[in-house]
C-alpha cells in the first residue's frame, strides 16, 4: 500500500510556485507549513504536525519561542547592523557572554555554519604556520569519512558523499580522509608532522546518526594533544543541548581547541554561528584578515544571548537526555521487523528501516506526515526523528504512537 499523501489546492499552489520559481536544490517532503510554535508546525491548511526535524536542530528551544521572539523584536526595531567597521554594545556584551558561557578565551562570530567551519579551518592552518611551524601551504587537516560539515566548495572538497561533491572541482586540497571512530587510523594520520588539525562532528548527523564507540573522542583528543594537533568539534548539530549534554563532547569531558556552533545558537530565529577557541589559537588571525559583513551583528548577538539563557534556565539538555532515553526504549519495543535499529544520544536520533523496497523509508515519512509528525529520511533507508528540546513526556509518547501507527504502510509495500 503506497501511503497516499493529499494535498490541498492552497498546498500544491505553493509547491507550483516553489518548482517554477526556485532552484530544484532539495526534494522536500511534500507538506507547505506556514505556521509554528514550540514543538508544532501547521501547513496552510491548518493541519499541525509534530517537527520531527527542528530544522535540522537549529530550533532546540522550539519554533518561535516568545522570550527569543520579543528579543528579535526590541533589537530589531533598535539596531539590527553597524558592520564591524565600528563596535556595537552588543557585540561586547555577546563576546563575554558566549565565552564566558562555554568556557574559551575568545569567540570569532559568523553566521551559517558553514562559514564557522570555514573560520576553523582558517583559523586551524594559520595556527600551523604561526605556531606549530609547518612549512607555509603544507598544513593538513584531518577529516572522517562519512563526514557533513557543510557545503562550500572547501568543505565538500573532503566529503566523501557524491551527492555532496560530484562535478563541483577542483577540489581544494590539505586533507586527509579517514575512517570514523577508528582511534588506530587518526593514529597511525597522527604521523605525518604536517598535521594541523582533526576536525570531527562528535556524532554524525547527515550520515545517519553515527555514534562513535564509548572513548573515540577522549582518545582521539588525547591522540591529537600528543602530536601537537587540534582538535577541532563541529558541534553545529550535536551541540546546543541535542544529545543530552549543552555539548556531546561534554559527554567525555572532552574540550574542543576550537569549538563550532550554528544553528540552535539563534533559536531558529537567523543564521548565527560561532566558533571559540583560546587566545593562542584565536589571536593568530589578526585585524583585516578574517570576517564577514553580518558576522556578530547585534540583532545576532541579541537574540545569541536569549537563546543560549533559555537552553540553560528551561533545563532543554536534561530533557533531552531523559527523552531520548524514553524515545530509544519505546521504540525498540515496538519490536517492529522493519526497524532494523534505533540509535543516537539525547534527542538527536534515527531509526534504521529494514525492508526490501529502496523508498520504504520515504514511503513512511509520506504517511508519518499523513499521521500528524514531520520527519526526512536521511541517505535511503535512515528516518532520523529530533524534536525540539522543548518536547513534554506525553508529547513524545505521542511521536512514538504515530510512528507505532505508520509502520502499517510497510506491510503491503
Ligand atoms: C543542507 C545535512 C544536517 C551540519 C554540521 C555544518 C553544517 C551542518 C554537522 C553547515 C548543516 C544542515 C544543512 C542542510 C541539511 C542539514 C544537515 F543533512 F545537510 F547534513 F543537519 F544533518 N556542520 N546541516 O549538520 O551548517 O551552513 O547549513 O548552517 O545543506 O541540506 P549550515
Amino acid at each position: 500500500m503506497q501511503a497516499t499523501t493529499t494535498l490541498s489546492a492552497r498546498s500544491l499552489h505553493y509547491l507550483e510556485l516553489e518548482e517554477r520559481y526556485g532552484a530544484h536544490n532539495y526534494h522536500p517532503i511534500p507538506v507547505v507549513l506556514d505556521r509554528g510554535q514550540g514543538v508544532f508546525v501547521w501547513d496552510v491548511d491548518g493541519r499541525r504536525y509534530y517537527d520531527c526535524l527542528s530544522g535540522y536542530s537549529a530550533v532546540n528551544q522550539g519554533h518561535c519561542h516568545p522570550r527569543i521572539v520579543a528579543a528579535l523584536q526590541q533589537q530589531a526595531a533598535r539596531l539590527t547592523l553597524t558592520s564591524r567597521a565600528f563596535h556595537s554594545d552588543l557585540l561586547g556584551e555577546y563576546t563575554r557572554f558566549v565565552t564566558n558561557y562555554f568556557g574559551y578565551d575568545k569567540v570569532l562570530p559568523m553566521n551559517t555554519g558553514v562559514e564557522a567551519v570555514e573560520t576553523a579551518l582558517k583559523l586551524c592552518r594559520r595556527w600551523a604556520y604561526e605556531v606549530k611551524g609547518v612549512p607555509e601551504n603544507k598544513a593538513v587537516i584531518l577529516v572522517c569519512s562519512g563526514n557533513f560539515h557543510g557545503r562550500t566548495t572547501t568543505v565538500i572538497s573532503f566529503s566523501t558523499d557524491p551527492e555532496s561533491n560530484r562535478d563541483f572541482g577542483p577540489y581544494t586540497p590539505g586533507f586527509t580522509i579517514i575512517p570514523y571512530n577508528d582511534t588506530a587510523a587518526l593514529a597511525r594520520a597522527l604521523k605525518d608532522p604536517n598535521v594541523a588539525g582533526f576536525l570531527v562532528e562528535p556524532i554524525q548527523g547527515e550520515a545517519g546518526v553515527i555514534v562513535p564507540d564509548e572513548g573515540y573522542l577522549r582518545q582521539a583528543k588525547e591522540l591529537c594533544a600528543a602530536a601537537g594537533v587540534l582538535f577541532l568539534a563541529d558541534e553545529i548539530q550535536t551541540g546546543l543541548g541535542r544529545t543530552g549534554r549543552l555539548l556531546a563532547c561534554d559527554h567525555e569531558s572532552v574540550r574542543p581547541d576550537i569549538l563550532i556552533l550554528g544553528k540552535a545558537l539563534s533559536g531558529g530565529m537567523l543564521p548565527v554561528s560561532a566558533v571559540l577557541a583560546d587566545d593562542p589559537i584565536m589571536l593568530t588571525i589578526r585585524p583585516g584578515e578574517h570576517g564577514s559583513t553580518y558576522g556578530g551583528n547585534p540583532l545576532a548577538c541579541k537574540v545569541a544571548i536569549v537563546a543560549l539563557e533559555v537552553l540553560e534556565e528551561e533545563g532543554l539538555a536534561a530533557n533531552a537526555g531523559v527523552l531520548g532515553e524514553l524515545f530509544r526504549k519505546e521504540v525498540t519495543a515496538l519490536r517492529s521487523p522493519y526497524i532494523a535499529a534505533v540509535r543516537g544520544k539525547g534527542l538527536l536520533n534515527a531509526i534504521v528501516i529494514n525492508h526490501p523496497h529502496a523508498d520504504a523509508a520515504w514511503e513512511l515519512c509520506l504517511a508519518l506526515k499523513e499521521n500528524g509528525l514531520l520527519a526526512k529520511p536521511t541517505h535511503g533507508d535512515k528516518i532520523r526523528l529530533a524534536p525540539p528540546l522543548v518536547i513534554t513526556r506525553e508529547q513524545l509518547l505521542e511521536c512514538v504512537d504515530i510512528v507505532k501507527t505508520s509502520m502499517a504502510v510497510l506491510e503491503n509495500h
